[in-house]
């Protein structure tokens, strides 16, 4: 029995077209069994949900030493969309779940399945990219433009306090016009701040995931897949789902390895997501081990402690005195002794302000 989390820490979109293996992904990232099938079931099911722990072995050398009742190691929560086909109406699909994440993996067809129609009759990646960019940038644009619409009635009514607003939003406006996405816009904390409510989809950063054929496994996604990405600033990787869903589903690790090998796969599909997710979001670890819990976290690059607290909890945010740490490095090379830590000076006292780094141990002292 798991212990239901109070928030959730990282959330992931999976999103695409139709048919194009998106439960079948969440069911090779998570491991659990989506029901998959070979017709579309629109817009009417509800999205799968799931979490996949990252391993670290870190935390479980820190585990070994601090001796905690409990490891939580860090956790990416998935929603599995309903497909998003071209000229998708804004009012016909319910977008809710994938607003307030973090990121999207966007899932494209590249397998052959004759029994599985694909909704423009052929396979075409590069195409089914750059629909999905578009339909992004469209839904956006729906959103940006009816809020400009309801400013500009205020202001025609004498109420000026949102022309910040208004001008952020005309740049965007301009900008999705192009058929651009917002990630590639840069905005200020103020404004990112007033963008935040409306989730804008083709703000958020991108994964497009090459679903390829079990016949292409070794070869990979193809060079004009690659390049489309790159070209619309959209990260990318490849891994056949249905192979890789019946990998995620074998629980004897010798038996998973030599089925990997035989097949010419070095790394499972988790593997290669997570480590795609981090560079994607630039994310960071670090840890907290006092009290009965050994957790990792995840953070972007950059956070300050303050930040870190956080993600821990408002109170300890709110009553912010001092962050206690010390790094993995120097734990080990003070050979996982606390008191050699402490006695060669290795224990940093903190404020607000410091920078997280990877692999920082932090204790955060506060007051409430
Ligand atoms: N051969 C092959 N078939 C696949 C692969 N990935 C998915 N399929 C098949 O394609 C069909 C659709 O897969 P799903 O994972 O349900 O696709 P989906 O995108 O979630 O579909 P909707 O949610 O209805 O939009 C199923 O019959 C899968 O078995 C693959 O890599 N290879
Ligand atoms: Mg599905």
């Amino acid at each position: 029995m798991g212990t239901v989390p109070f928030f959730i820490e990282m959330k992931i979109g999976i999103i695409g077209l139709p048919l194009s293996g998106k439960s079948t992904v969440f069911n090779a990232l998570t491991g659990l069994n989506a029901e998959v099938k070979e017709f579309s079931s629109g817009g009417k099911t509800k999205p799968n949900l799931g979490a996949v722990k990252i391993p670290d072995e870190k935390l479980q050398k820190l585990a070994d030493i601090f001796k905690p009742k409990k490891i939580t190691p860090a956790t990416i929560d998935f929603v599995d969309m309903v497909g998003i086909s071209k000229d998708a109406k804004a009012e016909e699909i319910d977008l809710t779940p994938i607003k307030d994440t973090d990121a999207l993996v966007c899932v494209i067809r590249f397998f052959k399945n004759d029994k599985v129609p694909h909704p423009y009759g052929d396979i075409d990646g590069v195409r089914d990219l750059r629909v999905i960019n578009t339909e992004l940038i469209l839904l956006d644009l729906n959103v940006v433009e009816t809020r400009i619409e309801r400013i500009q009635k205020e202001l025609q009514r004498g109420k000026k306090e949102n022309q910040k607003e208004l001008d952020m939003l005309k740049k965007c406006q301009e900008h999705l016009s192009k058929e651009k996405p917002l990630r590639e816009l840069k905005f200020d904390s103020e404004q990112n701040a007033m963008l935040r409510g409306f989730q804008l989809l083709s703000k958020k950063p991108m994964l497009a995931l090459a679903n390829i054929d079990e016949g292409h496994i070794k070869t990979g996604e193809p060079d004009r897949f690659a390049h489309t990405a790159e070209g619309l600033g959209i990260s990318h990787i490849a891994f056949c789902g249905k192979v890789e869903a019946e990998i995620a589903r074998l629980d004897d690790e010798e038996l998973k390895s030599s089925f990997m090998q035989d097949l010419g796969i070095t790394e499972t599909a988790r593997g290669k997501f997570i480590k795609a997710n981090s560079s994607l979001l630039d994310l960071i670890t670090f840890y907290t081990v006092k009290g009965e819990e050994s957790k990792a976290w995840l953070i972007e690059r950059g956070s300050t402690t303050y930040v870190a607290a956080g993600k821990i909890h408002s109170d300890i945010q709110r009553g912010f005195i001092k962050a206690e740490l010390v790094n993995f490095k120097e734990l080990t090379a003070c050979d996982f002794d606390m008191n050699k830590v402490k006695s060669e000076g290795k224990l940093k006292l903190e404020g607000k302000d410091y920078i997280v780094e990877d692999g920082d141990i932090i204790y955060f002292r506060f007051s409430v």
